[in-house]
């Protein structure tokens, strides 16, 4: 049984991917950890507990809220252009999902990624699938945090410098590039990140037919799932055929590397700028030997990243059917 933490900022993707790990019978959710980023995490932690609610796993799942605010400079792009609507849910309510807010933890996210560090230490994999602010700061508090950990799992970045809410910024980063740049300069050697970027999501898309995902949904939670998911831009291909689900790939990649068809072992930074690359990440591709490369410790670390999957195999993965799953 693989025990893992989601950070997350529902986020209609990011609900794909729950949804996904929770249908999975060799993964086990320790906990899942909530970031401002396509919501307000006081409203992403309401739709996590939607989603559990849904599953009948609310009182299984511990569920912790984070900070409203990111590191340093923030960042009002994501209330002008909330991709995924006010609400994190392409402000879909009809048929709304009954929660008990009673059930978030008392405790902050950083903290319990903290404690759940430790607690599960060497055997946890941390699956980050929204801005980084959380794990910024539970590396923070606990410096060693990262080195507990079983493997890291990044949503986020570019392979090729082709951004999506700018030029050069994929949002995750670009959402708080300070949280995203600390997390690489002191990610310790021990733990490789995996990440999975924007453009490989967009060139590695999901199939309706063989996710279960359609509009003729005929469960209340697979109804519930594609009326807030189709709102999303991609939903809206006239044939619901494919789909770009950012987390879903990142939460694949995680449960199973073999879906990885290819993949570069680079060092990776953020940029923190105020210029037109603010958010971008850079990527040495000179560094093809980046494990014996010394000389950027200072802000990068050394990342494997995935630039395809293999979605014949991702589609054939163990609860990989999130619509009527
Ligand atoms: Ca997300």
């Amino acid at each position: 049984m693989k025990k893992v933490l989601v950070d997350c900022d529902p986020g209609v993707d990011d609900i794909c991917a729950l949804q996904y790990l929770i249908n999975r019978k060799d993964v086990e959710l320790v906990g899942i950890t909530v970031v401002h980023g396509n919501c307000a995490a006081s409203i992403g932690v309401q739709n996590v507990l939607k989603i559990l609610t849904l599953n009948n796993l609310e009182k299984k799942i511990p569920v912790f809220v984070g900070t409203e605010s990111v590191l340093v400079a923030e960042n009002e792009a994501w209330k002008k252009m909330p991709f995924h609507g006010k609400n994190g849910l392409c402000d879909v309510t009809e048929n709304d999902v009954e929660i008990d807010e009673s059930l978030i933890s008392k405790k902050g996210a950083a903290n319990a990624l903290v404690d759940l560090s430790s607690e599960f230490e060497g055997e946890l994999h941390i699956l980050a699938i929204g801005p980084l602010t959380n794990l910024a700061l539970a590396m923070t508090l606990d410096p060693k945090c990262a080195e507990k950990w079983a493997s890291l799992t990044i949503m986020g970045g570019t392979s090729w410098g082709q951004g999506n809410v700018t030029a050069a910024a994929e949002f995750n980063f670009f959402h708080d590039p300070e949280a995203a740049a600390s997390v690489f300069a002191k990610m310790p050697t021990s733990v490789i990140p995996v990440i999975v970027t924007w453009e490989t999501t967009l060139k590695n898309m999901f199939l309706g037919e063989k996710i279960n995902f359609h509009p003729e949904q005929k469960t209340f939670k697979g109804k519930w799932l594609w009326d807030r998911c189709k709102g999303m831009g991609s939903f809206n291909e006239p044939l619901y055929s494919s789909f770009c689900i950012c987390d879903f790939s990142a939460a694949a990649v995680m449960t199973d590397e073999n879906v990885v068809k290819s993949s570069r072992l680079c060092q990776v930074a953020v940029e923190c700028g105020n210029g037109l690359t603010r958010g971008a990440m850079v990527i040495d591709n000179r560094s093809q030997a980046a494990p014996h490369v010394k000389t950027h410790k200072a802000r990068f670390a050394l990342a494997k990243i995935i630039d395809e999957i293999d979605m014949d195999l991702v589609h054939a993965l163990d609860g990989i059917q999130i619509g009527d799953s």
